[in-house]
């Protein structure tokens, strides 16, 4: 089933981008030898473990470490009263009405959030450090908590931060709402919806961990840390331990999966830093699984009310989106765009619509900070847009495919621009829902709908056409919109005396393949061998710069920076073999590898000839350095904007609430694939993660900020079984924005699919009037529903009143 792989000694080298080549990651990963942060020894190195609040909110009245301090074993216990040096955690984004709370590394007056550090303890081994830990004797006064979104921005709400004056994080703007009110006063049909896109937790499968050395006698600090991004925690960790970048050697090795979680800089990493610092030895710190779930930044938590409007044919006019946004205790790195230039303008989806209003209030709570997720923003902006899209075909008793197909943008109106600040770079979405309507064989499938229907069971098919944004850029539009940060990436080429390559990249892969894809560039844009060119990332000693990886943006961004420098190369080398072909520079052509005169193909050279004379360096043109390498930093136009049509065939039991999947179809188009087994990869890890949201998956806090769903048995995360059997094509629009036409993929099925499982469940239970149901869809929020809408209708569901409906 999928694609086959094939093997790279059978790549055909005029190929090699779009070859379904076997990722070269994968022996390791599967034999063992790959290594982890916590596999990771250091002579003489010692452990830290975290005292941690269990209280969602109080003060601390006083830290007794004596006890812990006396455990055979224990070298240190610090608290904040401790830490001298600035020690508080930034935030990456601003926005202009922002409130930036100070987020210590050790908490010293108050916590915030369960889980929040209190103190570290320092020990020999880990299980002293955790003994060590239960020593420690913190006197907290709890205080009233503050959990959820709407709740918090009640005047009399408990504060999070009593600086301020409230718990409003930040108000945020988007679109025309003079002309979007309009529009709704003006409109012939009007849908709405309330929803919530509940908290997830993103639980990578290694957890986050790290290893400190500081030696005293040069001030260098060497860094191994599960990290999706380490220029940036190098860019970052100046400024809160006070060593100077330019000492700071961060290292990620093998990355047990990230989905965003392991690219905000967290107080604990820091805290190893620092404690090594203190003792002078190298420290290690390995989160424990219940650590993860209350430290590693959670996700979503949006409560929203959608509105569309549409004329009498069903052509949309206008769409309104109220959001409060759960930010968290404190703001997480992208804490503040992901609710708000992440998501507000995506709300515009594969749709023209003539005015777009959004508002989102963030608003600060007792609860795990928020941050980057598989999607970030995007999941959320295109479930609303998906819902409504539904609804709004529902009101105007339109198809939803043929509702969506009657409102997409066409093909020829790219670039487009959106009412909602940005400008798609090319699309063309009707042939992505065509073929997944012939996927799903959907007049069929309709036909089936109708005759189960009398028969007393409950098909439906749910559609998502999903648009997403990935690549983040260029630099100066991302700051206008509020990042601390350029977010171009850097590519470095370098070509060995011998002709093999070694190429560097500023992203930081961490299961998505780039040791792969990235050869597959590097080898197309210089005519080598595939197997010739070695990648590397994550190591701030080894590539002089970068930006890491999230947002999708590796492809696009990291890719193009390699392209780029590739093609540096190719043009160094092109003037070498012009001087030793004694030929005009414009008079050489490459292909293949091969430097030849025009019009004389039997005066060539290969370019792993030309190589050997750069380092030989005894015939260069005048003035030419020896060697041959090239970087580029590239800073793209725009973002790539991917998109496709998935679509999800379940049914449902309206006595048992049960869903079962009979379908999922993605048609995706990520512009030119590289590697299409890694894109199906992709799409099939991502939509396992969307089916989780919808179905599964919830973070739920008490009234006092504990975490409920702390572990993995009350934390339901999809198993195999519970992930329906996919059938997946694609479109391929190039963008016009990078070099090699592509777009992102690493998010898309996690986008794409809530709504697509939502939407069908609710075509499913159509009859019974249900309109809408909250993820997760458990057994129970469908029985629910399902009896609310009964209820609603007199006991009798409108056309299922001959079977009985649900009781
Ligand atoms: N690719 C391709 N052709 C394209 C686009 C991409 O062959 N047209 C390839 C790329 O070269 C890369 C992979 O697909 O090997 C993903 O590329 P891209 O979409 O650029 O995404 P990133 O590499 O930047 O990865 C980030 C993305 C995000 S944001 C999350 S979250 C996520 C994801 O990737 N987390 C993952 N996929 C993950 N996969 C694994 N195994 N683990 C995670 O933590």
């Amino acid at each position: 089933m999928g694609i086959e792989t094939i093997e790279s000694k059978d790549i055909d080298a005029e190929a090699v981008l779009g070859s379904a080549v076997e990722r070269r990651e994968d022996p390791a990963l599967i034999t063992g030898e790959a290594e982890y942060t916590d596999d990771i020894q250091r002579p003489n190195m010692t452990h830290m473990a975290v005292v941690r609040s269990q209280y969602g909110h109080a003060t601390i009245e006083g830290i007794d470490t004596s006890a812990a301090e006396e455990l055979d074993g224990v070298l240190a216990v610090y608290t904040g009263e401790d830490v001298d040096v600035p020690g508080m955690i930034p935030t990456g984004w601003q926005l202009p009405s922002l409130k930036n709370p100070d987020r210590p590394m050790l908490a010293t007056d108050r916590v915030r959030h369960v889980g929040e550090a209190v103190a570290v303890v320092v020990a020999e081994d880990r299980y002293t450090a955790k003994d060590g830990v239960d020593l420690v004797d913190v006197d907290y006064d709890r205080q009233d908590a503050t959990v959820d979104q709407s709740d918090a921005l009640d005047d009399d709400a408990p504060r999070v931060h009593e600086a301020f004056d409230d718990n409003v994080a930040f108000d945020f703007e988007l679109g025309d709402e003079d002309a979007t009110n309009d529009a709704f006063e003006n409109a012939a049909h009007t849908a709405e919806v309330d929803l919530e896109n509940q908290r997830v937790i993103p639980n990578a499968m290694e957890p986050r961990a790290a290893l400190a050395e500081y030696k005293p006698s040069s001030g260098d600090l060497e860094l191994d840390l599960t990290t999706q991004n380490p220029h940036l925690h190098r860019l970052l960790l100046p400024g809160v331990i006070d060593v100077p970048e330019h000492k700071i050697h961060v290292r990620a090795p093998e990355v047990g999966g990230g989905f965003g979680s392991k690219s905000p800089l967290y107080p604990d990493e820091a805290l190893a830093s620092w404690c090594s610092m203190q003792v002078e030895r190298p420290v290690k710190w390995t989160a424990t699984r219940s650590e993860t779930y209350q430290t590693d930044a959670q996700a979503r938590a949006h409560q929203t009310t959608g509105e569309i409007a549409m004329d009498e044919d069903g052509t949309i006019t206008a769409v309104r989106v109220n959001t409060i946004a759960n930010i968290g205790a404190y703001l997480s790195i992208f804490a503040a765009a992901i609710p708000t230039v992440l998501y507000a303008p995506l709300l515009s989806g594969q749709y023209e619509i003539p005015s777009i209003y959004c508002n989102v209030v963030g608003s600060f709570t007792n609860t795990v900070p928020v941050d980057l997720y598989r999607g970030a923003g995007r999941p959320e902006a295109l479930f609303v847009v998906e819902r409504l899209i539904d609804l709004g075909a529902r009101e105007v008793g339109m198809d939803p495919a043929e509702f969506r197909r009657h409102n997409f943008i066409g093909s020829d109106d790219f670039p487009y621009e959106t009412p909602v600040a940005v400008t798609y770079d090319s699309g063309d979405y009707e042939p992505a829902l065509d073929k997944a309507l012939d996927l799903l064989d959907y007049d069929d499938l309709r036909e089936r709908q109708e005759e189960l229907r009398d028969e007393g069971r409950y098909l439906g098919v749910g559609f998502s056409s999903y648009i997403e944004a990935c690549g983040l850029a260029p630099s100066k539009i991302a700051g206008s919109l509020g990042a601390q940060a350029g977010l171009w990436e850097n590519g470095l080429v370098r070509m060995h005396p011998g002709g093999k390559v070694t190429a560097f990249c500023g992203t930081s892969g961490h299961g998505q393949g780039h040791k792969t894809t990235y050869a597959q560039i590097v080898a197309d844009e210089l005519g080598v061998p595939y197997d010739d060119v070695e990648i590397v990332e994550s190591d701030t000693d080894e590539v002089p710069e970068g930006r890491g990886t999230y947002g999708s943006r590796s492809a696009a961004v990291g890719g193009s920076a390699l392209s780029t420098s590739a093609g540096k190369v190719v043009e160094k080398a092109r003037k070498i073999a012009a001087h030793q072909l004694e030929a005009d520079e414009a008079d050489i052509d490459f292909s293949g590898g091969e430097f030849s005169v025009s019009g004389a193909p039997d005066r060539s050279m290969t370019i792993q000839e030309v190589t050997q004379q750069a380092y030989l360096a005894q015939d260069l043109p005048e003035g030419m350095e020896p060697g041959l390498e090239e970087t580029a930093f590239y800073d793209p136009e725009n973002f790539v904007f991917p998109f496709g049509t998935h679509a999800a065939v379940v049914e449902v039991d309206p006595e048992s609430g049960e869903i079962e999947f009979e379908n999922y179809v993605a048609v995706d188009d990520v512009g030119p694939q590289i590697n299409p087994k890694i894109v199906e990869g992709q799409i099939h890890g991502g939509v396992a993660q969307g089916v989780g949201q919808a179905l599964y998956e919830v973070a739920e806090y008490d009234d006092n900020g504990s975490l409920v769903t702390g572990s993995m048995q009350d934390y339901t995360v999809p198993k195999a079984e519970h992930v329906p059997h996919m059938e997946t094509d694609h479109t391929e629009t190039p963008s016009p924005h990078n070099p090699l036409g592509v777009k992102g993929v690493g998010e898309a099925g996690t986008i794409a699919a809530p709504q697509a499982v939502v939407n069908a469940v609710v075509d499913a239970l159509e009859p019974f009037g249900v309109d809408h149901i909250d993820m997760p869809l458990s057994n129970e929020a469908v029985w629910q529903a399902v009896n609310d809408s009964a209820v609603a209708d007199g006991g009798q569901p409108a056309d299922a009143a001959d079977e009985g409906g649900a009781n």
